[in-house]
């Protein structure tokens, strides 16, 4: 009987997902075709240099899901389920201060942490609770009926929950466990066709479509699952020319000349989908509902905590330029900022410590013992820069994207208090530290350069990058 490791699990479970979802979603099989499409056209224009930032491979089956979840027992859950599949927490989110309007959650992501896990499969889950203890969202009143509402459903059974820590334990499943897990796994993320109770469902809607979408139904589903592009301006015209209209911009950074860092998005709006609903006066029927999209997203370098303060001061100064009309679209002023402010070649952000990068000795390269500095030994050809991708979120596009796919903006009462989340809160939430991305971005180039000291025996200096306090 063949034994289906953790990383085999975890492509097993996207691949799973990704087929359920295709079926609840038609337009998401359009969008993972059209990616491909695109991959495929990036790889011909621009050959080897193509796969800078991931291998064809990896990008055509990379995947991020978002699920919602709404309590913090059912984070602790989850939590258990995404470690059978060697995923866990990564970076804080607090998208209820990140968003104009009412989008009361607090979020985390679940991926692979290694270098050699995330090559094997990347999958990840930005995964959000609501945060329903938060006054400026919810009456007291509103806030005890909540609570009971989602204590009193199971979304992720006993079964699942011990296959799940059997699967962490073993380090993987035997083929006959592997399949039922698989199965349990993606069931709990299925869309139920239990009829809805009209009356709660839109007394949350009110004050958000993401209220109701996670607190007033018995289950969780996928809220949405996006495939990786090479090329998102082309993915972006390919699928407007196929008739299907995208959120107004790209979110994130512009497309502009140089090296295309952190993470840019966007998405098709959220559709209206019929669903049963259980009427006041108890009848049952088709009613509409909104909170489910298209969402695609194309990767760059991850920044250092110096190169994300950057990125976060040239955002604040496109958005004051934009409000002073300098020119008409965001991703113009943005592009132009770009311009100005950020090196535009990988050296530049090497050597002012802005991103994070592996470090390899060119093959058959020798050098004098000695103390060097790294620059000096990639000018000389000793050395070869690679990027470490960017395998994290935004917050500001996270909200962006939540935003955009709202039609009504809720309601959120700024004169209450609201309740203080951060990583320490969440992660005894979630059950499990939560690692912040920086950590491991720096710990990735500081064992990379230990690795090219040892291996050329010499000294080397370190990068501007990781020499950051
Ligand atoms: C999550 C939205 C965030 C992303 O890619 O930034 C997200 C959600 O809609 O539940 O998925
Ligand atoms: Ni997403």
């Amino acid at each position: 009987m063949a034994f289906n490791e953790t990383w085999q699990l975890r492509a097993r479970f996207a691949k799973s997902l990704s087929d359920m979802y295709g079926e609840e979603v038609p337009a998401y099989t359009t969008l993972v075709e059209v990616s491909e499409e695109v991959n495929k056209r990036y790889m011909e224009k621009m050959g080897a240099s193509a796969e800078r930032l991931g291998s064809i491979e990896r990008v055509t089956a990379e995947r991020h899901g978002a699920i919602r979840v709404g309590s913090p027992r059912e984070m602790g859950q989850v939590a258990q389920v995404f470690a059978a599949f060697g995923m866990y927490p990564v970076g804080f989110y607090d998208l209820r201060e990140a968003a104009k309007s009412s989008v009361p959650v607090v979020s985390t992501a679940f991926r692979p942490t290694d270098k050699q896990e995330l090559a094997k499969n990347p999958f990840r889950v930005f995964t959000s609770m609501l945060a329903t203890d938060d006054p400026r969202f919810f009456p007291d009143d509103l806030q005890k009926r909540l609570h009971e509402f989602i204590a009193s459903r199971t979304i992720f059974g006993e079964e699942l929950l011990e296959m799940a820590a059997k699967a962490q334990e073993q380090g993987g499943l035997d083929d006959v466990d592997a399949d039922k897990f698989i199965e349990l796994a993606t069931a709990a993320f299925k869309l139920n066709d239990e009829p809805i109770d009209d009356e709660w469902y839109r007394e949350l809607e009110a004050i958000s479509a993401v209220a109701s979408d996670i607190g007033g139904v018995r289950y969780t589903h996928i809220n949405h699952l996006t495939p990786r592009v090479l090329d998102i301006d082309d993915l972006y015209s390919s699928m407007e020319s196929r008739g299907i209209t995208m959120i107004d911009e790209i979110q994130g950074p512009p497309a502009w000349k140089g090296p295309d860092i952190l993470l840019r998005q966007t998405s098709f709006r959220a559709l209206d989908e019929e669903r049963i609903f259980r009427f006041a006066d108890g009848s049952v029927g088709p009613g509409a509902l909104r909170v489910r999209f298209g969402e695609v997203e194309q990767r760059g370098i991850a920044l250092s905590p110096k190169g994300r303060e950057l990125y976060d001061a040239l955002i604040a100064e496109t958005d004051k330029r934009l409000q002073a009309g300098e020119a008409p679209t965001r991703v113009e002023v943005a592009r132009k900022v770009w311009e100005e402010n950020l090196p535009d070649s990988e050296q530049g952000l090497r050597e002012q410590g802005l991103a994070y990068f592996t470090y390899e000795v060119a093959r058959g390269a020798t050098v004098e013992p000695g103390t060097y500095k790294v620059e000096e030994l990639i000018a000389e050809g000793i050395v070869i820069a690679e990027p470490i991708v960017y395998e994290d979120f935004l917050p500001r596009s996270a909200a962006g994207i939540f935003q955009s796919n709202l039609k009504e903006a809720g309601t959120r009462d700024n004169e209450q208090q609201g309740t203080d989340y951060d990583i320490e809160t969440m992660s005894k939430i979630v059950g499990r530290e939560i690692k912040e991305p920086f950590e491991l971005y720096r710990a990735q180039e500081e064992a990379s350069l230990e690795e090219l000291a040892t291996n050329l025996k010499i000294t080397v200096q370190p990068t501007a990058a990781v020499a950051q306090a």
